[in-house]
């Protein structure tokens, strides 16, 4: 099997300037004629041939300026074509003709067909699977492209850049131009051809170009584009405020698909989006699906710049343009709504998915230095991580610095296919600063631990602050990186104190302790008590912390601490911990006490804005106690310990919860951050109340009660995941179907809530609904609800002690490998921490992965994970 190294990479020997792409779709096939004018790279040996991409195409003609190449001066493969004895120098043309059928294109990879309308996903090989080409993004060309095709199927012709013409052809067909003068790589290159509905608007940007906006959906959904529209002109506006930042075309154009293989698509000027990240009304998305849709909206459209003007050299690079478009749509979230929520659930994210990853068999660089399938590396680590990293330099930097290095990096690179290390330099250039011991975070896979001592004496407390990152899957190294760690002083009247800092094997400045050594110390003198250390404010490095900090001192940090963030940290610590306890030895109400009660007083405490309030309330997911809990775990127990500890909690929270829910019933929706965490909180307690109380009715009514999707999913959730026999349950399951049997983002919400139901017979239960009439596997949405449901979201059904969980997913990986290798593949990555099982799950799961692992006609893809996670 091929491995594609870092190590190994060279330019090419060939330049495609220009592409101009004839597209003629029919009924079952599409005709593509490509002409590329090509030109040898001056300086690459004269014997050099070309050797094009291509998967899975039929060529149909080719010719070198006009004419037919003679045989033998080229070969075709399955993988490529492949041409001899091209010019020495000077721009030529070849013409490639091929064919393709999109309707059997199952893999949603190249040109394929989804509910009728043509569209195309092309990061990061798709578009060698519609014509062949040096599929790679350090290869810019512009692009002309014209469609053509029936009018009654597809009056909508849309691709990248600006339009140039349209008009009608003989037999009811008709054509559109566009021309993107932009040079891209042919990863971002799109094509659209449908009846689709369009929500229109416009935009004018700061230097005054007038932007025709739009967004594209399936027949009679456009009234649900509404917010998708403003969040995509509040990303516009804040990308010139915060980053000075323009659009760049005539048009921005948004289509919204069923089927698609991710979130969205950031292709130039014609961003692709899962119809999931735009289709949004109070009856049937969920607050969730807003922050969402409101996240994938700028995200995409903040790759304009971050990957799509400065791109990446290959993708080895990856991170270069989704960490840094994470960093900036999570500040854009912070900047739009509440900073430390943002902040806080980015870094709820990050522990739940990216800390396992980098802790097990999939771990890897956030720069990775090799691969046998690219698809697979669409990580949290290259995401997640990779923002962490970004915002590590905007910390160590300073925001002033931070934005003159980010103005330094589009002007040099603007343009370009660019490398981490470029991107490193400007900000060391702009910064003044050396960045040598950071860089390795992009090379050391694995997650460091920071240990934090405390002394205080007289006035004087010392901070020993040392780190660790112990050699993993990747195998890679382990020096001592550069960690900003930053920090407060807080005195018993809940300030921070005033306190210069002298530091050794680190620096201190600003409130950040610059850990640059294996070992540093702090000491700060002359203070007036000996005060509450609140580190790590921010998550200011993506560490595990290790600060043997008394409960006592956490307690009196979650109520005290001036910064938010400080605050949910010492709670969450300690109610991980707790739980962690309970899930090794089983659930003790005594030891939990303390710690559910400060939980209680954080849901009540109305000084604090009530999504940061639903944040304090909740406990955290099974997924991630199991993570805490380390080795042998037994999920089985983990899942009880978590269920007793929400039971424990509604009783502490008695009357209090109580008041919280009657005073809310009622609350007209409104998208509006506060609105939103008073229903978190409400939905939060009202699991833990339905628990204390071992009774049903109160999710009952405000199930039937429900106003929105979000009070109406949570209180379905209660019944389904803790009354899952009561015949209320049933009713409750039976109406949501039958009202929204025709909305099939909202069955995705029923798939999932019932695969993610904890209880004895859900593996049954998950086995009928794959088999219900409704369940299409083909479709990544739903297989990611029922598949994805069960294996990453229902543990205790997942984890069967007889495993049949396990063997119920690889039956349905398998299935779905044939049809789609990219999503089987992701699915499969549920099986990522199996080595911490206890004994008998660990030996179950190791049997099943071995079991996949040999299908006979197993994928690159789904072979990529399974023998990564075995190894
Ligand atoms: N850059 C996009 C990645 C993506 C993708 C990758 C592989 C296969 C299908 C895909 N669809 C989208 C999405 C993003 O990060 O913005
Ligand atoms: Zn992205």
């Amino acid at each position: 099997e091929q491995v594609i190294r870092l190590e190994d990479y060279r330019p090419t020997d060939f330049l495609i300037h220009e592409v101009d792409l004839l597209v003629c779709l029919f009924e079952g096939r599409a005709e593509v004629r490509a002409a590329l004018t090509v030109e040898r790279r001056p300086g690459s040996p004269e014997a050099a041939s070309l050797s094009l991409d291509g998967d899975e195409l039929t060529l149909t003609s080719l010719a070198l300026d006009g004419e037919r190449l003679p045989e033998g001066s080229y070969e075709v493969s399955p993988e490529a074509l492949t041409l001899h004895g091209l010019p020495a120098s000077g721009r030529f043309t070849l013409s490639i003709g091929t064919t393709l059928e999109p309707e059997k294109n199952t893999k949603l990879m190249g040109l394929y067909r989804t509910r009728g309308v043509w569209c195309t996903q092309c990061e990061a090989e798709g578009f060698r699977r519609i014509t062949y080409f040096l599929d790679r993004p350090d290869v810019l060309a512009t692009y002309r492209v014209r469609i053509e095709a029936p009018r009654a199927a597809a009056p909508v012709l849309l691709a990248n850049g600006n339009p140039v013409e349209s008009g009608p052809l003989e037999g009811g067909r008709h054509f559109a131009l566009w021309h993107d003068p932009h040079p891209k790589p042919s990863y971002l290159f799109a094509l659209v051809a449908g009846d689709l509905d369009v929500l229109k608007d416009d935009f004018t940007t700061a230097g005054g170009r007038k932007v025709d906006l739009a967004i594209y959906t399936e027949k009679g959904l456009s009234a649900r584009s509404v917010y998708a529209m403003d969040a995509l002109k509040r990303s516009m506006a804040w990308d010139e405020r915060r980053f000075g930042r323009e659009y760049d075309l005539d048009v921005f154009n948004i289509v919204a698909v069923s089927d698609f293989n991710m979130g969205a698509m950031e292709n130039k000027g014609l961003n692709v989006f899962n119809h999931k990240y735009v289709l949004l009304d109070p009856d049937t998305a969920t607050d969730g699906d807003y922050a969402g849709v409101e996240t994938v909206i700028a995200h995409e459209y903040f790759h304009n710049w971050t990957g799509n003007r400065i791109t990446c050299r290959d993708w080895f690079q990856l991170c270069l343009k989704e960490g840094l478009t994470v960093y900036r749509d999570q500040e854009f979230t912070a900047d739009e709504r509440s900073r430390a929520v943002k902040r806080i659930a980015s870094v709820q994210l990050l522990k739940s998915q990216q800390f396992p990853e980098d802790q097990g068999p999939l771990q890897h660089p956030v720069r990775p230095t090799r691969y046998r399938e690219i698809n697979n590396f669409y990580t949290a680590t290259v995401y997640d991580k990779g923002a962490e990293l970004v915002r590590m330099i905007a910390t160590i930097l300073g925001p002033e610095r931070f934005r003159a290095g980010m103005d330094l990096y589009f002007e040099r690179h603007d343009g370009e296919a660019a490398t981490i290390e470029d991107f490193l330099l400007c900000f060391e250039e702009a910064g003044g600063r050396s960045l040598e011991r950071f860089r390795l975070w992009y090379a050391q896979a694995g997650t460091p631990t920071l240990s934090v001592r405390e002394t205080y004496a007289d006035g004087r407390l010392t901070l020993s602050l040392s780190q660790r990152l112990a050699r993993g899957a990747a195998g890679t190294g382990t020096e001592p990186m550069h960690m900003p760690v930053r920090f407060g002083l807080v005195g018993s009247n809940g300030a921070d104190m005033e306190a210069v800092p002298r530091a050794e094997g680190a620096k201190a400045e600003d409130g950040i302790i610059h850990l640059l050594e294996e070992k540093g110390e702090v000491v700060f003198e002359g203070l007036p008590e000996r005060p509450l250390v609140s580190i790590l404010r921010d998550f200011s490095a993506p560490v595990t912390l290790d600060f043997p900090q008394s409960r006592e001192d956490r307690l009196a940090l979650a109520r005290l601490d001036p910064d938010a963030f400080g605050r949910w940290r010492a709670l969450a610590d300690l109610v991980g911990e707790t739980l962690a306890d309970a899930g090794r030895t089983g659930f003790s109400p005594a030891d939990a006490a303390p710690v559910l009660q400060a939980v209680a007083a954080g849901a009540a405490d109305e000084a604090l804005e009530p999504s940061l309030r639903a944040q304090m309330a909740a406990l955290p997911g099974e997924g991630e106690i199991a993570r805490l809990v380390g080795q042998d775990v037994d999920p089985g127990r983990v899942h009880r310990a978590r269920i007793a500890a929400m039971a424990e909690l509604g009783r502490i929270g008695g009357e209090s919860f109580a008041r919280l829910l009657a005073e809310g019933a009622g609350e007209p929706f409104s998208p509006a951050p506060d609105s939103v965490g008073r229903r978190a909180l409400r939905n939060t307690i009202l699991a833990f109340v339905s628990l204390a109380a071992g009774d049903a009715s109160r999710a009952e009514r405000q199930f039937a009660g429900a106003t929105n999707m979000t009070d109406r999913l949570a209180a379905l959730a209660v019944l389904a995941h803790h009354f899952p026999r009561e015949a209320a349950t049933r009713k409750a399951l039976e109406r949501f179907h039958d009202t929204y049997a025709g909305d099939d983002l909202v069955l995705d919400k029923w798939f999932m809530l019932q695969a993610s139901a904890a209880h004895e017979d859900a593996l049954a239960d998950v086995e009928r609904l794959a088999a219900h009439p409704a369940f299409k596997l083909a479709n990544p949405n739903r297989a990611r609800a029922l598949i994805g449901g069960f294996a990453s979201a229902n543990p205790l059904a997942f984890h069967r002690p007889d495993g049949a969980g396990y063997r119920f997913v690889a039956r349905m990986l398998t299935e779905l490998d044939r049809l789609n290798p990219q999503t089987a593949a992701r699915l499969a990555t549920a099986f990522r921490s199996w080595r911490s099982l206890e004994p008998g799950r660990r030996e179950l799961a190791a049997q099943t992965l071995r079991a996949i692992a040999q299908g006979k006609q197993i994928s690159r893809d789904l072979k990529d994970i399974v023998d990564r996670s075995l190894q």
